[in-house]
């Protein structure tokens, strides 16, 4: 990277009213909130410098390893991405739901710095810290329910639901393990068992696990008759009692709103009736909440909004604000169920990444990031409801706090439209605006901006978006009222 790229970026004088409010306590580094939070396009994007660095990336990458949008990343903080070219994009992404409390965060950075000059890794198997402690008890006390809880920490999402499923068998005695349609749970050879999308993530990837079952979700948009979530409850069970059988049955794991799977929202009453079946027949209801966690709801954890309490819950993404963590966490008797030695791997709970945890779990009680989720919420609802108004290709807008979608469809139709949702997706990107899509028919296109983003930023966002679907050709409710 050139460095005039750098001094561009670090030099912009451009710190105007939108700049986030947080103190710069760092003075001389790139990154973090001191950024100018605007979107301001310099080149095309990619441009020529992200360019060449993507030939490297060709030849040097694995071909199985694809990139949403080539912009090279040169710093990040607040609500924006810069990348090397200098180009200001506006995050609407935060690395799927893992930099809550923006990049770079102050809290964040301080922790990390302090402690990566005492010490990076002794392998907390060998010979502790507090740190890792220290983080446990955060989550003892943030996730739901007052019971007495306990946690393993790990390095990423998939290797979190892994190790709820290994603790669940042992302190069940049962093998058995149903998840739902929809479903994302990782990439390893059990996870890709659990998660249901066969491409790209499971596709010639076999053998797959076996005990996982998969039962029917609660998926109001794409029910053939409209059922309420006791009665979707009642589905998933009886298809559970037919074909697995309780006694066989050591966990239902589910994600309270699906994320990779579309921002699938449950009717109400789905979780809390199978959460209370699992206790009535001695099963572990686990609650992943690797992408609604931590804030992203607007609760602490999105289980909390049905007064659901999962006996075991896996967190990652936003708990360390972008460093790679993990966690399960739940009913002590079951955590300590397993043998000594039963769990662990050398990095899990890096003393690096739980500093980073502790400084981003402060960050969202002093800012009160549940809360600013919930007024994210209440702005990208009220434009995504304008959108879909207009919009007849929008099916359904939905989703909660600062993780919302809309699910695009041919008007008139349930049937998806995958290519409109990409190629909004992709006019968005080239606007300076960074979106992902999601979903069993790829045809979601989902928000999930950092928890910092100032509002006058997350408006400009969506309006590009809403100028997007404009240039993409959807056709609006008049035209399509003319043409069918
Ligand atoms: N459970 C609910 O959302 C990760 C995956 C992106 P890891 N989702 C983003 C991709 O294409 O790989 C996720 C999740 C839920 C588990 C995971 C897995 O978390 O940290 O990616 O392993």
């Amino acid at each position: 990277m050139s460095s005039d790229v750098q001094s561009d970026i670090h030099g912009g004088s451009d710190t105007d009213s939108h700049t986030a409010s947080h103190t710069d306590s760092h003075g001389g580094l790139l990154g973090g909130p001191t950024l100018p939070q605007h979107r301001h396009l310099v080149t095309e994007i990619p441009g020529p410098i992200s360019r060449a660095l993507h030939e490297r990336k060709t030849a040097s990458v694995s071909g199985g390893v694809s990139v949403g949008l080539p912009a090279y990343i040169a710093a990040a903080g607040g609500g924006v991405v810069v990348d090397v070219d200098g180009n200001s994009l506006i995050d609407l992404a935060a690395g799927i739901a893992v930099t809550s409390v923006g990049n770079a965060a102050p809290k964040v950075a301080e922790k990390v710095a302090r402690q990566v000059h005492q010490f990076t890794h002794t392998c907390f198997m060998v010979v502790p810290y507090e740190g890792y402690v220290e983080v446990c008890e955060q989550l003892a006390e943030l996730t739901p329910g007052s019971h007495a809880k306990k946690s393993v920490l790990l390095n990423s999402g998939a290797e979190a639901v892994e190790n709820a499923v290994k603790i669940a068998r042992v302190a069940t005695g049962r093998n058995a393990v149903v998840v739902f349609d929809h479903a994302y749970h990782g990439r390893t050879n059990l996870t890709m068992a659990m998660t249901a999308k066969n491409a790209p993530y499971k596709n010639g990837f076999g053998p797959f696990a076996g005990e996982v079952y998969r039962a029917p979700m609660s998926y109001p948009f794409r029910e053939p008759v409209p059922i309420k979530g006791a009665e979707a409850a009642e589905r998933a069970i009886t298809m559970i009692e037919k074909q697995v059988g309780a006694e066989n049955l050591a966990a239902i794991v589910i994600e309270p709103i699906q994320g990779e799977g579309g921002f699938v929202v449950p009717a109400e009453g789905f979780l809390p009736a199978l959460s209370e079946w699992c206790t009535k027949h001695g099963v572990v209801f686990v609650a992943d909440e690797i992408q609604t966690g931590f804030c992203r709801t607007g609760d602490w954890f999105a289980c909390e909004n049905e007064g659901v309490v999962p006996d075991l819950i896996t967190t990652a993404k936003g708990i360390a604000g972008g460093l790679p963590l993990a966690a399960v966490t739940g009913r002590a008797e079951i955590m300590d169920a397993v043998h000594p030695g039963g769990l662990g791997g050398t990095y899990g709970g890096n003393p690096v990444a739980c500093a980073a945890a502790l400084g981003a779990i402060e960050t969202m009680k002093e800012l009160d990031l549940a809360a600013r989720a919930r007024h994210i919420g209440q702005i990208m609802s009220r434009r995504l409801h304008e959108l879909a108004e207009r919009y007849p290709s929008i099916g359904e807008v939905r989703g909660r706090g600062a993780m919302m979608a809309i699910e695009v469809v041919k008007p008139g139709t349930i049937t998806p439209d995958a290519d409109l949702a990409g190629a909004v997706n992709r006019i968005c990107h080239s606007e300076g605006v960074l979106t992902l899509t999601c979903g069993t028919f790829g045809n979601v296109f989902r928000f999930l901006p950092p928890l910092v983003i100032d509002d006058a930023l997350l408006e400009e966002g969506l309006a590009v978006v809403e100028q997007v679907f404009a240039a993409a050709g959807a056709p609006t409710r008049r035209e399509s009222a003319v043409v069918g």
